[in-house]
């Protein structure tokens, strides 16, 4: 777990209890642990008496309107919720856990700190890195569950509560201004990174552009369904829920397939020193598809189907440029452990871009079988 960097002073258990206790049903408070990896928030898991949840301070410098993340959260959580009631499908929806004077869902501590607490995923677990294809596969269903849970849920209904996030070229502007302002010593690295942004700013608004002509639409989507916020069942291995629902909002699905293509199919994980091996598995890549279509596949557009290969590169690329920016203008978005570290991660994220623009006639290959073999 990186170091919460925009806290004034370490979180004493004390400090971490008596928040914890801010919320319903929680007293006793056994032990509050640091839980999962997470770039942004800090996550904290909480045995109480009401049990297992997850405590987090969100980032106020992501999250500026926290109040419109949580209501999307609770919207999503009602709709999903009604659905499952009727079809016993072993799925579950992370819920909200209210405020103790049930005011809300948001505690503010006297240091002006957000803090939330969501209910925790049973005898689950994820992984950081794919263990073999039946998981990918399982990884796919994961996500191809939770479009089809939210699919019929009107955009309409969930507030952008990150403007311009996962709109690929809406990242330029921030990266042109940091490099203008940068202090950082060019280095091998970063000449790197800047040649492969200047080879490919220039078509990194496909999607958006397909979404201009109408091709395609704007669904409910995760924004983050990155290989360790899917759940899997300890026992059975199967995907039983999508955590980490701050991104929820209208977009395009692609991302999110995108997204989980790019974090699955690497299987170095994105976090690896050793940029240089790291390639896209389109064996990964074929079982998460398959996976993904058998229950999503239906709702999808012939030309939704066909913009999935262009969204897992213009991701992979896009997170690289939002690590590299980030870097250049001194790590104020991304928690590092050290100030090369969005630099490290760039080139992983540049490196995956490159193996999958090779590999884009296999992929596409790949997709056109599936598409068939779901007779879609
Ligand atoms: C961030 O905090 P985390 O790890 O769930 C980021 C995602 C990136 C991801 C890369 C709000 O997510 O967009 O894909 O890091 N979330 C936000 O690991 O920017
Ligand atoms: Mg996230």
């Amino acid at each position: 777990m990186q170091k919460p960097q925009f806290s004034l002073a370490a979180q004493t258990d004390n400090h971490l209890i008596t928040i914890a206790e801010a919320f319903e049903g929680v007293s006793a408070v056994a032990a509050v642990e640091p839980l999962g990896s997470g770039n942004i928030n800090d996550t904290y898991k909480v045995l109480s008496s009401r049990g297992t949840t997850v405590l987090q301070r969100l980032n106020p410098r992501v999250f500026t309107r926290p109040d419109l993340v949580m209501h999307n959260i609770q919207v999503l959580g009602e709709h999903v919720e009604a659905k499952l009631a009727n079809t016993p499908q072993p799925w579950h929806m992370p819920r909200v856990v209210p405020t103790c004077d049930r005011r809300g869902a948001l505690h503010t501590t006297d240091s002006g700190d957000v803090w939330r607490m969501i209910t925790f995923v049973p005898e689950s677990h994820s992984v950081d890195v794919v263990v073999d294809a039946q998981q990918a596969r399982e990884l796919g269903i994961g996500l191809g569950v939770f479009h089809q849970l939210i699919n019929d849920l009107s955009p309409s209904r969930l507030a952008d509560t990150l403007e311009g996030f996962h709109i690929t070229p809406s990242y330029l502007p921030a990266y042109r201004k940091a490099l203008v302002n940068t202090t950082v010593e060019p280095c091998e690295a970063s000449e790197y990174c800047l040649a492969f942004i200047r080879d490919r700013e220039g078509d990194c608004d496909v999607l958006e552009r397909a979404k201009e002509r109408g091709e395609l639409p704007l669904r409910p989507i995760h924004g983050d369904p990155k290989i360790n916020n899917v759940m899997l069942d300890r026992h059975s291995g199967k995907a039983i829920a999508l955590i980490d629902l701050d991104t929820v909002k209208p977009g395009l699905v692609h991302y999110d397939i995108g997204d989980c293509l790019r974090s699955c199919c690497n299987r170095l994980g994105e976090e690896t020193r050793d940029h240089q091996n790291v390639e896209f598995d389109l064996e990964l890549a074929d079982a998460i598809l398959a996976g993904y279509l058998s229950v999503a596949g239906s709702f999808l557009s012939a030309a939704e189907r066909r913009y999935i290969p262009d969204a897992a590169r213009l991701i992979s690329f896009e997170l690289g440029l939002r690590f590299f920016s980030d870097y250049l203008q001194g790590n104020t978005y991304f928690q590092v452990n050290d100030p090369q570290h969005n630099l490290r991660r760039a080139m992983v994220q540049f490196q995956l871009t490159a193996s999958i623009e090779a590999q884009l006639p296999k992929l596409r290959h790949l997709l056109d079988r599936h598409a068939k073999a779901v007779s879609i």
